[in-house]
């Protein structure tokens, strides 16, 4: 339907114009050729005036009024480190391109109309003139070289590539139809490999978990911070089309082409609080949003933001992340608390290549985090259920007391522990669940409670210090009605005396 009402929109218009060109013709006729090319003329003239004066002073006046919207004027002043520079080129260009072009209207509108045709006045023609073709050559030339010459210097910072030996974080963005996928490299500070061939639906950018440094790396889904005055080098890749990595306040832009990796490095100056703070010295950002509500001003609401400069899609609108930049200090807490892809989504499944080996190094290390944190509380206990632990990763081979290899990674924690805590003696405590008889139960457990204190006084801890004992299927944590019940009253605990 729409498109019928267009259509037949440019017929009419074409039939006005037709008959307009009509109506030219009769009047001429009936005023005499002359006539009407005085007329046109003048009107041409003075019309050429008007638009003049009217584009100008247009121009101009808009640029005035939206300046404090502008990237890289009022307070968008650049939040990177290079970005102030790009700033400054812009700006110059921007003012040797104004002249030129404020002083080429005036003269094309200007000449427009006053040598419009006028009776009895004959054009004047200049073949050539060598004096003006060396003027209108060699100042462009001169100008033109300046600017590229210093937009090349700066383009040589800006694209410098950081050196091993410096303090930066690398974070990879993805590109893809359509969002943003951005990987940061967890507590190693190292990105690990990738290869495209292991791409499967699980793991979308195809990491390589054989490599450790990809064991600790995090695929933020929400909220994505950078510390400021760091430097961040960012890994640009795609993975359908291309994309474009779009940081318009830090004028970061780069394309993120398939089978190309690219990357760009800057330093963000501001936090995102500070640039708030900024704007809310402009009249503009302290309207509200909200009429409603008196703290809804325009500056609380601003962030950073990470579009995709490229139309690559319907979707391509909806590939917006927020980055907050923060202190170090804030940075280095969030990025302690973001979990490892590998280790929550990978890490036992079919697809983990890591399955042969039964503790990883990440995992340990995260295991004798938790178990000192977990530790130090029941250390400060009050109650004996405060004061009592788990040992959740000690296990034992079916049916009997012998340890498993695994199991040392949580004793050895539980000796460093004890040598921590000097003062504090423990009571080693079995139970099982209430599948076979009883009495055989209590056995098993006193064994398996009694292996846990022989590994711990073979690591050198007082045996004076160390009970052991079996409460068989006494003291179930759950009642004992399905498996996965049973599995979580089969347990060895420890409590401090
Ligand atoms: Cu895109």
């Amino acid at each position: 339907m729409t498109s019928i009402i267009i259509l037949l929109c440019a017929i009419l218009i074409v039939i006005v114009l037709v008959q307009i060109g009509k109506v030219t013709e009769l009047t001429a006729q009936i005023k005499g050729e002359k006539e009407v090319l005085r007329d046109n003329s003048k009107w041409n003239g003075l019309l050429s005036l008007v638009f003049l004066v009217v584009f100008l002073s247009g121009t101009v006046i808009s640029a005035v009024k939206y300046k404090n919207v502008m990237l890289g004027f009022g307070p968008h002043t650049s939040a990177s480190e290079h970005g102030s520079e790009l700033d400054m080129i812009f700006k110059i260009t921007l003012l040797v391109t104004g002249i030129v072009f404020i002083l080429t209207h005036i003269a094309l509108f200007w000449f427009a109309y006053q040598y419009r045709w006028q009776e009895n006045r004959k054009a004047k023609f200049i073949s050539h003139d060598n004096r003006l073709e060396m003027w209108w050559t060699g100042v462009p030339a001169i100008v033109m070289t300046l600017l590229v010459v210093s937009g090349l210097n700066s383009w040589n910072k800006v694209m410098a590539d950081v050196s091993p030996e410096e303090d930066y974080i690398e974070i990879e963005a993805t590109g893809q139809q359509f969002n943003w996928i951005i990987r940061y490299p967890g507590s190693d500070g190292k990105l690990g490999t990738r290869d495209f061939k292991l791409t499967t639906g699980d793991n979308q950018l195809g990491l390589d978990f054989k490599d450790p440094k990809n064991w600790d790396d995090a695929l933020p889904s929400q909220e994505l911070l950078l510390p400021v005055g760091k430097k961040v080098r960012v890994r640009i890749i795609a993975k359908d089309v291309l994309h474009n990595f779009f940081l318009p306040h830090f004028r970061v832009k780069m394309d993120a082409v398939p089978g190309l990796p690219t990357y760009f490095v800057f330093t963000p100056v501001k936090t995102t609080e500070e640039y708030r703070r900024e704007l809310a010295k402009y009249p503009e950002y302290q309207e509200l949003t909200d009429p409603a509500d008196p703290q809804s001003q325009r500056y609380k609401k601003f962030e950073y933001e990470l579009a995709c400069a490229e139309l690559c899609g319907k979707g391509h609108y909806s590939m917006r992340r927020v980055f907050r930049v923060v202190s170090q200090k804030e940075f280095d807490e969030w990025n302690a608390k973001q979990e490892s892809f590998y280790l929550t989504q990978i890490r036992g499944k079919k697809i983990d290549p890591n399955l042969d080996i039964e503790v990883l190094d990440i995992e340990a290390a995260q295991r004798a985090k938790t178990f000192s944190a977990d530790m130090k509380k029941a250390v400060e206990g009050l109650t004996p259920a405060d004061k009592t632990l788990q040992l959740k990763h000690v296990n034992y081979k079916t049916g009997s007391s012998d340890l498993t290899d695994g199991s040392r990674y949580e004793l050895d924690n539980l000796v460093e522990a004890l040598n921590t805590y000097p003062q504090i003696s423990l009571e080693v405590a079995g139970h099982t669940d209430n599948v076979g008889e009883a009495a055989q139960n209590t056995i098993l457990s006193a064994a398996r409670a009694n292996a846990v204190v022989r590994y711990l006084t073979d690591k050198g801890i007082s045996a004076g210090r160390l009970k052991s004992r079996g409460y068989g299927d006494s003291k179930p944590l759950v009642p004992n009605d399905s498996d996965e019940n049973r599995a979580k009253n089969r347990r060895t605990e420890f409590t401090i005396l």
